[in-house]
Formats: structure tokens, C-alpha cells, sequence
């Protein structure tokens, strides 16, 4: 053995022995986490059986990915009215669907955006990530190859007829002016692995009554979700215009960099898009974050932001740290 070798080993078998006497609560982060497991966290009540199924995907040995992926999925099909086909459509009666997904060892990401007729993006999003070389696909592209890869896909979907009955009731002026989105909500869903690694995806509609071809935050890397494999991760719910013009889930899992708690991270970045912005607190947003040591939280510029928090040993909905008392919505559209 080296002189340099040796003085390595008498280092950590120290370290060692002094982490053994300490007892459990000096245990480095890894080792806490193998006991604790896994660690799921998503938005609004909606996200809670995705988190379970989550949960139980890597139980059953799958990967973050998978988990992430499969979570994602039961919303995209669940019937909800701002992810998935279900989804409320574009001024042109067309749902166009966003989706990204991050998988922190190797910081790889794939994201499709303004996607029509695909029933699982957050699917297509993964095969971006692992079968091309690029990040994101758009529109027909993103349909042409989530068919060439086998996903299911529907054509000719625009339900024009059914749209304007719809927008009929709706007492807001015509979409597509610049009003505010009656109904918007995202699925984002972040992992921790038991391993200490971290995943994470969204997926939704997006504004219902878009211009066609906007794209919002959640296919944006550090604008819907951000994954850092040495930090942690954060996820977007909210008015995606105000999302992205900040890099906005980028700017969470710095603020964690930096040393803020997940809830605090999301608060002071919401915060400073606060003091920049015309709109100050009016800003419609909410995170959620989780970090590298097995800690989760949200904010909110909404009253009891709900999102999911699920672990081996529970598994519930909590109300984010509300930043203003805007009582924009209560459960999502679940
Ligand atoms: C978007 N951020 O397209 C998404 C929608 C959303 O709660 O999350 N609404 O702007």
C-alpha cells in the first residue's frame, strides 16, 4: 500500500468508525435514504395515486424513470381536463399536449411540445431523451416519431363542434386575447430513488383556449421540471408564461444549491419573479421541490397549494407555503 493509499484508508475508516458511534442521524445521505426508501413528490391531490404507482414500480424493481414515466401515464389516461387527450382544447378546438421528463445521473432530458393525438406524452418525451440525440420534438414531428416508435396515436382529434359549446358557457371573452386561462393544471412528478438518485416529468394540456402552437413551461427544461443529480429537483403547476420567462424550476433547485430547504427555495423564487414582474404576486405559479437528502416542499402565490407526498411509510396530500392569499383553486382539476 502507498503512504498516499494509506493515509486514504485510515481517513475513512475513521470517518467510519466516528459516523458508527454518532449513531443513525450522522448517517451520510445515501444510507439514510436505503432505509427510508424512495421519496415522491407531485402536484395537486390528482398527483397522489400517481405517486403510489410510482411507489410501486420501484418496488417492483423498476428504474426513477420507469416510475416517473408510469406515475405521468395514469394522469395522462385518468380523464383529467388539463392532461392527457382529455385535455380542454386550443382556439382551434385542437388539444395540443406538452411533456418533458429528466433523469438525473447523466442529466439526460427529452421533452415534446405542442404535440396533437398522442395519449401518452410523457412517453414520447422519454424516447426523445433515449433514442435520439436531441432534447425536444415539436407538432407533427413529435406525433410522426411517438407513432414510429410504436405509442398510440390518434389522428384527425380537433373536436371543433364540442369546443365552442364549451366556450359558449364559459363567461370570459374569446380565448386566444390575452385573457387568463380558465382551466390549466400540470402533472409534475420528482423522485428520489433509493439509490440517492433523482427523476422527474410533467405533462399536461396546457392553457385551455391557447393560440395554436403555443408552448408553455412544462416541456421546457429548468422552465416545468429540473432535475440536478447533485442537488435535487423541482416542478411547475401554474400559468407557464410566468413560468418560463424566469427559468423558473431552475432557479428552485438553485436556490437548494445555495442551501435553501425545498419549501424555501420554491418561496424566494417566487419571490423574486415577484419583484420583477408587472404582476407581482398576481402571477398564478407554484412549485414543488425535493433534494438530494430526502427533504420535499412547495409554495405557492396561491392560498393551500395541494400537492402529493408519498413514501413507503405514507403517503398524503399537503398544502404548500402559500405566498399570497389568491384563491386561484383548490384541488386542481381533478
Ligand atoms: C402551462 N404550466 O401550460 C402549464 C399549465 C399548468 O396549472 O400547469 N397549469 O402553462
Amino acid at each position: 500500500m502507498s503512504s498516499q493509499t494509506r493515509r486514504d484508508f485510515l481517513k475513512h475508516t475513521t470517518a467510519a468508525a466516528a459516523t458508527l458511534t454518532a449513531g443513525c442521524t450522522t448517517l451520510p445521505p445515501a444510507a439514510r435514504l436505503a432505509k427510508r426508501g424512495p421519496l415522491i413528490v407531485s402536484t395537486w391531490g390528482f398527483g397522489k395515486p400517481a405517486n403510489e404507482l410510482a411507489l410501486n414500480v420501484l418496488q417492483g424493481g423498476g428504474s426513477a424513470l420507469d416510475a416517473v414515466e408510469q406515475g405521468v401515464r395514469l394522469v395522462e389516461s385518468s380523464g383529467n381536463s388539463s392532461v392527457g387527450l382529455s385535455g380542454l382544447p386550443n382556439a382551434a378546438g385542437v388539444v395540443q399536449l406538452d411533456a418533458c421528463i429528466m433523469n438525473g445521473p447523466g442529466h439526460q432530458a427529452g421533452s415534446v411540445a405542442g404535440v396533437e393525438g398522442v395519449l401518452h406524452p410523457i412517453s414520447a418525451a422519454r424516447l426523445v431523451m433515449e433514442k435520439t440525440p436531441h432534447v425536444m420534438l415539436v407538432g407533427p414531428g413529435a406525433h410522426w416519431f411517438a407513432k414510429q416508435n410504436g405509442l398510440e396515436v390518434r389522428d384527425g382529434q380537433a373536436d371543433v363542434a364540442s369546443y365552442r359549446a364549451w366556450l359558449a358557457k364559459q363567461k370570459k371573452p374569446a380565448p386566444g386575447k390575452g385573457d387568463k386561462p380558465e382551466n390549466h393544471d400540470t402533472i409534475a412528478l420528482l423522485i428520489l430513488d433509493a439509490d440517492g438518485n433523482i427523476a422527474g416529468g410533467c405533462s399536461t394540456s396546457g392553457w385551455s383556449g391557447k393560440v395554436p402552437g403555443r408552448v408553455g413551461d412544462s416541456p421546457i427544461i429548468g422552465g416545468g421540471v429540473y432535475v440536478d443529480n447533485e442537488v435535487g429537483a423541482a416542478g411547475a403547476t401554474g400559468l407557464g408564461e410566468n413560468v418560463m420567462r424566469y427559468c423558473a424550476s431552475y432557479q428552485v433547485v438553485e436556490n437548494m444549491r445555495h442551501g435553501m430547504s425545498p419549501t424555501e427555495a420554491c418561496a424566494e423564487a417566487i419571490r423574486r419573479i415577484a419583484r420583477t414582474d408587472p404582476q407581482g404576486m398576481d402571477l398564478a405559479i407554484n412549485f414543488i421541490a425535493i433534494n438530494k437528502r430526502g427533504e420535499f416542499g412547495a409554495a405557492g402565490t396561491q392560498a393551500n397549494f395541494p400537492y402529493s407526498v408519498t413514501t413507503p411509510d405514507f403517503s398524503e396530500v399537503r398544502k404548500g407555503k402559500s405566498l399570497s392569499e389568491a384563491k386561484q383553486k383548490e384541488g386542481g382539476n381533478e
